[in-house]
């Protein structure tokens, strides 16, 4: 599917008011990981809006695809996306993190707000999806997905390659993992911290479809996860080239911001670029 330009255009401008969001609530709080919750909101938007298939009235339909952040760490962009889907009032979102609040710094499964899985130690994820994906099989739910978010950093956990190398064997292709491809993770580059290349040919050996894609266009995100439902008999991964802190010039492609807020200097500054590059969108230039 091609959007069209005035769909593309109001899908940017909601991703850019989740920006602002997942700024406003780290801010507030004065705790949380912007650069990872930046990099991944169109993504996660992306898939809420035109790849999910859920029942907006009832959240525990049993035919619904799964959404698993396996980087739960990025929770701010998870809660700001459903609150911009509605399954979350806009009110509650600044409450993330504190005492008592609903939106932890990471999420917990509440059936209510579409939190399916609790995560946030990271490497879980994926064995949590093939063990979804595998009971759907088992349930004869041919039309059922789970789409996992993996963080790149987050692949040096071994689990990540049992959980892969499980799929593989079972022929999960209701399996739809994604690696946020943002090249850094908590201590710098991963390259430097823990090489990860070549990783498509590290997924295609362990049996794996490999989708590579520019994460940052909506329309080559719309058409990756459609080719990724055309695939059989094997689990798919789409490796998504995003870039860590986007959108945020001083945030960008640094770990400085992986798991600091920004103070009031920098959260001014960056709703303001934020709001730049909106009337940058609104008037056709971007
Ligand atoms: C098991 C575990 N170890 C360590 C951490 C602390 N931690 C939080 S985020 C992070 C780095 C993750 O990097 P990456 O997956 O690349 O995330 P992104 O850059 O997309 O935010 C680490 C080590 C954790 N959450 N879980």
């Amino acid at each position: 599917m091609k959007l069209s330009k005035k769909e593309e255009t109001q899908l940017m401008l909601d991703i850019f008011d989740i920006k602002e969001d997942i700024l406003k609530m780290i801010y507030r709080s004065q705790s949380g990981h912007p650069g990872g919750s930046l990099s991944c909101a169109n993504l996660i938007y992306i898939l809420y809006k035109n790849v999910l298939k859920l029942k907006p009235e009832e959240p525990q339909w049993k035919e619904r695809d799964y959404f698993i952040l396996s980087k739960g760490h990025a929770a701010p962009a998870l809660y700001a996306v459903l609150s911009k889907i509605g399954f979350i009032d806009k009110d509650k979102l600044m409450t993330l993190r504190a005492y008592n609040s609903e939106l932890q710094g990471h999420p917990i499964k509440n059936e209510k707000l579409r939190i399916e899985i609790i995560t946030g130690s990271l490497g879980m994820g994926l064995s949590i999806g093939v063990g979804c994906a595998l009971s759907a099989k088992l349930d004869k739910k041919k039309d059922k997905y789970v789409y996992v978010l993996l963080g790149d950093g987050e692949l040096n956990e071994g689990a990540i390659w049992e959980a892969a190398m499980s799929a593989a064997h079972y022929n999960l292709d209701n399996l739809i993992a994604i690696i946020d491809r943002n090249g850094f993770q908590i201590d710098g580059s991963t390259e430097e911290i823990m090489a990860l290349e070549p990783l498509a040919s590290k997924w295609k050996s362990f049996g794996w479809e490999v989708i590579e894609l520019d994460g940052s266009n909506l329309s080559e995100l719309i058409k990756g996860f459609n080719r990724a439902k055309k695939v059989i008999k094997k689990p798919i991964l789409i490796i998504s080239y995003l870039i860590k802190g986007a959108d945020v010039s001083f945030m960008e492609n640094t770990r400085l911001f992986h798991g600091r807020p920004p103070n009031k200097e920098e959260f001014v500054a960056a709703m303001g670029e934020l709001e730049f590059l909106k009337d940058e969108i609104r008037e056709g230039r971007l």
